[in-house]
């Protein structure tokens, strides 16, 4: 029997997937290689000004050509799955037309070299590198690419659906829409908070329309996903404004994208918010079915919590259109090193609301991680191993899977948890100044050396559960 004296570990339910995450262009590199086309992170990165810098993912940590190298990282851990996306412009360059199967062949083989290892590998179609051609075509904001978006998922799951049984559409595509089309911190850098809200429906179309199409390809079994940023909304003060504000930020960030999902229509308060830039007449008759066809688990990327009250909006051009009497507040306490404030309450509240208002939907935490200013100590052949201490990495990801247990506890159905990232990457327009994963990178020479976290995060794995705080995650010290 257990000691009574001894801090109880937090054990997970048999068959919880825990995994690792990345995206294609931030990890990938080889951008020219084997018929891909261009993206829209190929322009926006290549343009001056854009990204901290001037980084770009051109190489990134070269991915495409050290996967086995990789692979072979995540079975040293133990990792049960790999979350990848799929480049859409190395499958089909141009958007549309004929597969480039040379694209395809790079999937295939990482499927098989994760299969081969026993890693599950989970599947997004869309983490942001929209083929630039269609983006000149109108992008988010052409009904068309919702079409081309369907086309693309039934490629991709005609030649990996017989292996790979987790599906998910869209990453986050409150990014997709308004960091892309209305702040313009994103690919395609515009700037047009009208243009932002169709380019929304669109994706939400596209995620509908793709999700008949992987029906209509995958065998039974197949576990098709949505992935979404959900905001935990918190008011700054007391006061009726700052209730009003955690609405109408609450409607942008999180309603705007459940309720059309989840419940099959968009929220009428999110609706006239925005009446003075939109009519909304591009969500036509019969839109909110498609976008409502069921799925069968809820992805869900949780960093930081948002404080809001009424005061001077963001300044513009805003990610929040309509919103320029609301104010973000900073949160004090520690932060990470994007500066997000560190508070695993923040997931407490998405993944209770989500259960609450939204029902009986699988959770899946897709993403969660922080960024912190790591180095490597030794290895520089002086014998000594290499390591990189990151003690605060694991303190971040001990707090918020306690939160994960307690919902579990609590009849909250989440099904899984994805490390944001295996690998230090390419981080969007913060190029490769913020460092993520729980392996570190070595840009100039693409060594790969395991961060502190990464052998807590195996410790956690092999137990199936979190350790009482202060033991294990030492360097591989405990018993293989
Ligand atoms: C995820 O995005 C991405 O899926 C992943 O590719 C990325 O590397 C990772 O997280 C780390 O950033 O200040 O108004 O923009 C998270 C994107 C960043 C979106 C914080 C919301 C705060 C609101 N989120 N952002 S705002």
């Amino acid at each position: 029997g257990a000691n009574r004296a001894e801090p109880a570990g937090l054990t997970f339910p048999r068959n919880f997937l825990w995994g690792a995450a990345t995206a294609a262009y931030q990890v990938e590199g080889a951008v020219t290689e084997d018929g891909r086309g261009r993206s829209i992170w190929d322009t926006f990165a290549h343009t001056p000004g854009k990204i901290a810098h001037g980084d770009t993912g051109d190489v990134a940590v070269n991915h495409y050509h050290r996967f086995r190298e990789d692979v072979t990282l995540m079975a040293g851990l133990g990792l049960p799955a790999y979350r990848f996306s799929v480049s859409w412009p190395r499958v089909l360059p141009y958007g549309a037309g004929p597969a480039n199967s040379r694209g395809l062949d790079h999937y295939d083989r990482l499927v098989d070299e994760l299969l081969a290892h026993g890693i599950d590998p989970v599947l997004t179609l869309y983490h942001w590198d929209l083929p630039q051609k269609l983006e000149d075509a109108g992008g988010w904001g052409d009904r068309d690419t919702a079409a081309r978006f369907a086309e693309f998922a039934t490629v991709v799951a005609d030649r990996l659906g017989d292996r790979v049984r987790w599906w998910t559409t869209l990453n986050e595509p409150w990014c997709s829409a308004f960091l892309g089309y209305a702040s313009g911190v994103h690919a395609p850098g515009r700037t047009d908070a009208a243009l932002s809200l169709r380019a929304a429906h669109h994706l939400l179309l596209a995620h509908g329309l793709g999700t008949s199409a992987l029906r209509g390809v995958l065998p039974g079994g197949a576990q098709v996903s949505v992935t979404l940023n959900l905001c935990a909304v918190f008011p700054g003060s007391r006061t009726a404004a700052a209730a009003e504000a955690v609405r109408r930020i609450d409607g942008l960030a999180n309603r705007l994208f459940l309720d059309p999902l989840l419940r099959g229509h968009y929220p009428d308060d999110v609706r006239q918010d925005t009446a003075e830039l939109t009519d909304w007449s591009f969500v036509r008759e019969g839109d909110e079915a498609v976008i409502s066809v069921p799925v069968d688990v809820l992805g869900i990327n949780y960093y930081a919590p948002t404080v809001v009250d009424e005061g001077a909006g963001e300044p513009e051009p805003s990610a929040w259109p309509g919103c320029a009497n609301i104010r973000f507040l900073d949160v004090p306490g520690p932060a990470t090193a994007m500066g997000w404030p560190i508070d695993a309450g923040g997931l407490r509240a998405v993944l209770r609301r989500v259960h609450e208002d939204y029902g009986r939907i699988p959770l899946m935490v897709t993403e969660n991680g922080a960024a912190f200013e790591d180095s490597v100590t030794g290895g520089n052949g002086d014998g000594a191993a290499p390591v990189v201490r990151d003690p605060e990495r694991i303190a971040y990801l001990r707090d918020h899977l306690a939160v994960v247990h307690e919902a579990i506890e609590s009849g909250i159905d989440v099904r899984g948890y994805f490390v944001w990232s295996l690998l230090d990457n390419f981080e969007w327009a913060y190029g490769y100044s913020k460092r993520f994963g729980i392996v570190h990178v070595d840009y100039a020479t693409q060594r790969r050396v395991c961060k502190d976290s990464a052998y807590w995060y195996r410790d956690v794995i092999r137990a199936n559960g979190v350790p009482p705080a202060r033991t294990g995650g030492g360097r591989g010290r405990r018993g293989q």
